[in-house]
């Protein structure tokens, strides 16, 4: 076990930018800046002992290690391109997970195929690890469709916006789950933002009471926007927990085989009748809340360099290399996949086919609605309004 550093969460005046000090509460010893964390790859990508969680990583092969390196190295350049697509204009928006690549990986890898998964709006890695191809999540934030993939193919539900929300989904499905006696296990993504809504409060009570097989995957990456995790909790938000009765546990959520052994113990034991864990992966958002966020303007420069010396795929690298687990042949044909990924990306974005603009008007109501039609033809007529421009 070791100790997160306090350091990084003290404001200070960021070089260069307006003063961020003042902008946080952090008070002295907060509650929550330094409990016990489970690591067991140092930022240096030391192997660490672990007596409790060794066991659900002990037959991990190097073949496995190089593989959830290329998960986390694709998600990273998959998630860079997105960034870029947004700049020139070809998404409305995006969230980028950079800094998250390892909570999403470990957990998402440690997911068996008839699991079923419910995410947030920021879990492209998770995505990866359920095989949905990265094309299909951008239609969304292009604006040309309401999802882009079928939840049931990868068991992976559509991206939920409302925040928290899908906890409730999670729960509701994991009591049907229990039912059918089947011995899938359900897991839902949500932020340390997310923690304060009611809806996961209302998760956590029904999952307990019910002993729902599910899995409360919180990653903590500091920040709800501008708001800071100081905001939302004075304690640890594992352990919170324990006042529903069900175990919770803080994994550095930037070391991705503790993320991967502590998800693998937490849905065996949903698989096991034991019910609810809440794992809280303690993690950073290395970049804007979305493209729309300029985090220059709440947080210290100083704050996102503290936490680049813990990237999760450096240190899984350090590791790597140390064990000679992988070889510069290794590295430079990830660099050409990666470099292939980001053009099919690109390419596939802008191969996307604008949608019927009044599809939108179809799906409301079954039977249609007075309100809907009198929305159609308020857009007819807008729509008309530029026929001399050839109606677009
Ligand atoms: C119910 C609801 N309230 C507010 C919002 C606006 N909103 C979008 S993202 C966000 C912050 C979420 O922070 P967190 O849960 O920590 O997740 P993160 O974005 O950091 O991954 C908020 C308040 C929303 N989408 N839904
Ligand atoms: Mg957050």
């Amino acid at each position: 076990m070791t100790v997160e550093s306090t350091a990084a969460r003290k404001p200070r005046r960021s070089a260069g930018t307006k003063s961020t000090a003042g902008k946080r509460t952090t008070a002295k010893n907060a509650p929550g800046t330094d409990p016990e964390l489970v690591q067991l790859l140092t930022p240096e990508g030391e192997r660490l002992k672990n007596a409790e969680y060794d066991k659900y990583v002990a037959g991990i092969t190097p073949d496995e290690l190089r593989g959830l390196y290329r998960d986390m190295v694709l998600t990273r350049r998959f998630d860079a391109e997105a960034t870029s697509l947004q700049r020139q204009g070809e998404l409305g928006l995006w969230a980028s997970l950079l800094g998250q690549e390892a909570a999403q990986i470990g957990s998402g890898r440690a997911t068996r195929e008839d699991d079923y998964v419910f995410p947030t709006y920021r879990e492209h890695g998770v995505a990866w690890c359920r095989g949905v191809d990265p094309t299909n999540l951008l239609g969304m934030f292009r604006g040309v469709n309401n999802g882009g993939w079928d939840p049931g193919s990868n068991n992976f539900h559509l991206y939920t916006i409302v925040i928290g929300s899908q906890t409730l989904h999670a729960t509701g499905y994991a009591m049907g789950v229990a039912k059918d006696g089947a011995d899938s296990a359900v897991i839902a993504y949500f932020g340390d933002g997310a923690s304060s809504q009611g809806d996961v409060a209302e998760s956590f009570t029904f999952s307990a009471v019910y002993n729902a097989p599910v899995v409360f995957f919180c990653q903590n990456n500091q920040w709800a926007i501008s708001e800071p995790t100081e905001k939302q909790t004075r304690v640890p938000l594992y352990q919170r927990a324990q006042g529903y009765g069900f175990p919770g546990v803080r994994v550095d959520g930037n070391d991705v085989l503790a993320c991967l052994a502590v998800t693998r113990w937490a849905l065996e034991r949903a698989r096991s009748g034991e019910g609810p864990t809440l794992v809280e992966a303690y993690t950073y958002r290395m970049g804007a809340h979305t493209t729309s966020d300029d985090p220059t303007k709440y947080r210290a420069d100083e704050e996102r360099e503290a936490w680049e010396a813990k990237d999760p795929i450096l240190r899984l690298r350090r590791y790597l290399e140390a064990a000679n687990h992988a070889d510069e042949g290794f590295f430079a044909e990830l660099e050409a996949e990666s470099e292939a990924l980001g053009r099919r990306v690109r390419e596939a974005v802008r191969a996307m086919p604008d949608p019927d603009r009044f599809a939108i008007f179809e799906n409301a109501y079954a039977d249609g609605h007075a309100l809907v039609d009198e929305e159609r033809a308020q857009f007819a007529a807008y729509q008309a309004s530029f026929a001399d421009e050839g109606g677009h």
